[in-house]
């Protein structure tokens, strides 16, 4: 378990290393670049490889709608759903909205 910092060389003896994610500081969403450098036996280093890892927001966002309990007949009223939100990194950026006609 590792914390990485940009920049900042962590070592190990062993060959794999668990990148830790907290909530408090998750990767940003995008392309993330690591690099590896291996030292042998005899303090001879590597040249470095690198692999670039996609940070993506994998999850559904939920839909909450809102609107007045009674609506005046004839009369328009407004639909509410700023109060939707997204997980997983992202933002809502578009409402869909469909009248469904009558019904309960
Ligand atoms: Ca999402």
């Amino acid at each position: 378990m590792a914390e990485f910092t940009p920049g900042v060389e962590i070592s190990t003896e062993t060959p794999t290393i668990e990148v830790t994610i907290g909530p408090n500081n998750p990767l940003p969403i995008g392309r993330q670049t690591f690099r590896l450098v291996v030292v042998d036996d005899a303090g001879n280093a590597s040249q470095p490889d690198q692999v670039v890892i996609i940070v993506a927001d994998q999850d559904a966002p939920t839909a909450v709608i809102r609107g007045p309990r009674i609506a005046a007949f004839g009369k328009s009223f407004e639909l509410d759903g700023s109060a939707s939100f997204d997980a997983g990194g992202g933002k809502v950026v578009k409402y869909v909205w469909t009248y469904m006609g009558p019904g309960t």
